[in-house]
């Protein structure tokens, strides 16, 4: 019996020493110390020994279930720890590798534009002024002298909320809320969201952004419109930019004008960007007809004034050479990651 019990305790010691695995320990104990187990089996069948072997085996097997217990749980430890060390190893984070950028948004195109347009005019000396986006038809239209019965006020070109009050089709109703309050000089500029009931197309949209300029004073001539103008062009498109204005018509200022620049692309010798003839629309212009001072009590005998106005999405459009107005307002990312 006591050779039985050296042999299952070199077995026992050979197989700890091969388990790879905690189960494979696990195996073991329930083998060797089990219940059911090897040395369970020895130590029940010691009643069977002589008073005199008794003891002595009993001694050995105990010695042995404790050596067997023992190496068991060492071994478990070892295998738990190469296990962790594993794991260290697989999982352990490199705090030298630079960190994950989150993706941070920019602003919209059209703000980029009006930011750099109102940039521009206020380091000439502008304030911006902003206004309500639904207006009194007082504002948007009577006091920029456009009376009852001018077309433009129609129903189909607008929309009304109520008899007299309708979504801005224009930011001029700013500037008349500004020259009502504040007596010249004046210096501001209007950049906002305005609304028109229009046919939606490649250069047509409903909702659309415009900024307009105002400045009133004694002596102001349409020199100084040209000249502020001429300088705005230059700072948006390059030192080489010049200016041209042609006769237009604006119910709200006389004489009014249409203004271009020199195509920013080919200098003036056409392209495509400016369709072959070397300049590029930007919006209109004149000085303040006498009129629309008789509604903000400016008196026209002393004080004169110009403004202006751009669409902000041609201006865009032109700029980044998009085809399609709606393309703003679409909120594809593939579109708005491009700026
Ligand atoms: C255009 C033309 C224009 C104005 C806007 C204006 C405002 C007041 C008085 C007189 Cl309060 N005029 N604004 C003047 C001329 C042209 O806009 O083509 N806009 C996109």
């Amino acid at each position: 019996m006591k050779n039985e019990l050296i042999a299952l305790k070199e077995k026992a010691a050979e197989s700890v020493v091969k388990a790879l695995t905690e189960e494979e320990l696990e195996g073991l104990r329930v083998r060797y110390l089990g219940k059911k187990g090897d040395l369970t089996r020895i130590l029940k069948s010691l009643g069977s020994l002589s008073p005199e072997e008794r003891p002595i085996i009993g001694g050995l097997a105990n010695e042995i279930k404790e050596v067997i217990t023992h190496s068991i749980s060492d071994k478990k430890k070892v295998l738990k720890n190469q296990g962790i060390d594993k794991r260290l190893k697989q999982e352990s984070i490199d705090v030298t590798l630079p960190g994950r950028q989150p993706p941070i948004g920019h602003l919209h195109p059209i703000t980029q534009v009006i930011q750099e347009i109102t940039g521009i005019f206020k380091s000439l000396g502008f304030q911006v002024a902003e206004g309500p986006e639904l207006e009194e038809e007082y504002y948007n239209f009577d006091a920029l002298n456009l009376p009852k019965s001018h077309p433009a006020r129609d129903e189909q070109d607008s929309f009304y909320v109520s008899s007299d009050k309708l979504l801005r089709t224009q930011t001029s109703p700013v500037q008349i809320r500004v020259m009502e309050k504040q007596k010249p000089p004046i210096a501001i500029i209007s950049p906002g969201r305005c609304f028109r009931r229009d046919a939606q197309d490649a250069t047509h949209s409903h909702t659309f952004h415009q900024i307009e300029g105002l400045a009133v004073d004694k002596g102001i001539t349409f020199a100084d419109l040209k000249g502020i103008l001429h300088v705005f062009g230059r700072q948006m498109f390059g030192k080489d930019t010049q200016t041209r204005f042609r006769p237009d018509f604006f119910p709200f200022t006389e004489p009014s004008a249409e203004f271009a620049i020199t195509c920013f692309k080919c200098h003036g010798k056409g392209c495509r960007v400016c369709k072959k003839s070397g300049w590029i629309e930007l919006g209109g212009c004149g000085l303040v007809d006498p009129a629309v001072f008789g509604f903000v009590n400016i008196d026209p005998e002393i004080y004169s004034g110009y403004a202006f106005g751009v669409g902000i999405e041609r201006l865009a459009m032109v700029k980044y050479g998009i085809p399609d107005i709606r393309m703003f307002y679409e909120n594809d990312l593939r579109f708005l990651e491009q700026f």
